[in-house]
């Protein structure tokens, strides 16, 4: 492990080679199901990116499956890997559920979801890259119902369920959701589509779970978007932190729709959520898009990371996602470092000192921080410009070096003694109307000398 400094100590990754997963949006919508062809609104949430594939909770027990190259440290073979975890942040690997060796996925196994059948009885959808390389949906069952952990997995005889016909490109049509099930008994479920050169989230309806007909419209689609990737789409509770399973009817809900899109994306891409049964909540996971030039990745043996695993919910203003990392991280917590009431002026630096050198030496560990800052002089916070409207941008313009009337103040992390590289969380107050936003940003434009790497910077504003 001293050979690997930046392996994590728990955020999950696989032992060796290539994982992408399941976890971005750089768009969630938010609308409410009561409306027929419900009004869109467009919040912008936070920004992020992962891939998972497939997570969910059965028989007391967290699975994790996700996208995998079980020979090297770059994309290829696409696998899903299957692991195991009763806590959300130990995990054991089993062996791979499904590999790519049929004719409707010989070409990979690409990503997709589980669902819930009546009865309590997991299945797999999953897109296969076919003989011909076309994108088709396939569905896979676990071999022994009584195993909880689902260690074998059986795919259909009826594979491919959907095959790209009626117009949809085969390499555009991937990814199917976690299916929900209406009032009328049928099932439904999102496969991601560019058409017409943008992005589209196509809906289809099904009695027995294999037989699939397209919907003459599709869910949702957008011209400002680009191929939907790993779509999810589940309600959450208008009042209460409570999740709900993805078809639920009986409690007032709005409905998330989020997609990934791949010409540009945020902190985790791919993203995935599920209903935690046990204590019901939502559970969001995420890719991380860790990943260094191909020379590097191949010598480390490694690429790729899963967030942290975060409960999701819908905030006070029924407009926006509050995550919030699962309570199990909590647990974790072992040297406490704080303090209280110090004074940082104008250009200052603060150093926490206590917590790295020698857990970053044995592994690169996780720092979770709590602060609060006062701030005396809010009344001058700058008057917010009405074309401030997309905070990944308004991030990009004002970084953290750009000197404003309240900000920036935040967070250097990572930072080298010099501080010529250093991650910077920070954030700027501004005013609107009577309110005060606060805009918060993760700028990476700093964070390593090496070029060529992708150094992105991530906003979102409440
Ligand atoms: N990766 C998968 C695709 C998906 C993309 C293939 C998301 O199914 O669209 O590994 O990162």
């Amino acid at each position: 492990m001293e050979q690997q400094p930046y392996r994590t100590a728990y955020h999950f990754q696989p032992p060796k080679n290539w994982m992408n997963g399941l976890l971005y949006s750089r768009n969630h919508s938010i609308y409410s199901l009561s409306t027929p062809n419900a009004e869109i609104l467009d919040i912008n949430l936070v920004k992020m990116i992962t891939s998972a594939t497939g997570p969910m909770y059965y028989k007391g027990v967290y699975h994790l499956f996700y996208q995998y190259n079980p020979y090297a440290s770059i994309w290829g073979n696409i696998t899903w890997a299957h692991s195991i975890s009763y806590d959300l942040v130990n995990w054991i690997h089993l062996d791979n559920a499904l590999s790519p060796d049929e004719p409707f996925d010989i070409n990979g196994c690409w990503s997709g979801s589980t669902t819930f059948l009546l009865g309590e009885k997991p299945v797999i959808l999953y897109t296969g890259s076919d003989t011909m390389n076309r994108q088709v949906q396939n569905l896979a069952e676990p071999k022994n119902l009584s195993d909880p952990l689902l260690i074998e997995w059986v795919k259909s005889s009826h594979n491919p369920l959907m095959a790209p016909v009626d117009g949809i490109d085969p390499k555009f049509f991937r990814d199917p959701t976690t299916a929900w099930q209406g009032p009328d008994g049928l099932w439904r479920v999102l496969v991601g589509n560019q058409m017409d050169g943008h992005g589209w989230g196509l809906l289809y309806r099904s009695r027995d779970f294999a037989t699939w007909t397209r919907s003459k419209e599709p869910l949702h689609s957008s011209t400002r978007t680009g191929m939907w990737e790993c779509p999810d789409f589940y309600p959450v509770l208008i009042d209460g932190k409570d999740g709900v399973d993805t078809s639920s009817l009986d409690k007032p809900t709005k409905h998330v729709l989020k997609a990934s899109f791949n010409d540009c994306d945020h902190y985790f891409y791919a993203s995935k959520t599920f209903f935690d049964s046990d204590k019901k909540r939502r559970i969001l996971w995420g890719w991380i898009l860790e990943f260094d030039h191909t020379t590097d990745d191949i010598e480390k043996g490694w690429s790729g990371l899963q967030s942290i695993p975060r409960s999701i919910l819908l905030g006070k203003t029924g407009k926006q996602l509050i995550q919030w990392p699962v309570e199990e991280i909590e647990k974790q917590h072992a040297e406490n470092v704080s303090f209280k009431n110090k004074e940082l002026k104008g250009g200052s630096v603060l150093e926490v000192s206590g917590i790295t050198a020698f857990q970053i030496w044995l592994y690169f560990s996780i720092a979770d921080v709590e602060v609060s800052f006062d701030l005396s002089n809010l009344k001058e916070a700058e008057l917010m410009h009405p074309s401030w409207m997309d905070p990944q941008l308004l991030c990009s313009q004002k970084t953290a070096s750009v000197e404003g009337n309240v900000g920036p103040f935040g967070i250097l992390a990572f930072a080298s003694k010099d501080f010529t590289e250093q991650t910077t969380i920070f954030f700027c107050v501004f005013r609107s109307n009577d309110e005060y936003v606060v805009l918060m940003c993760s700028d990476q434009s700093r964070s390593s000398l090496r070029e060529g790497l992708k150094k992105e910077t991530y906003g979102a504003s409440t």
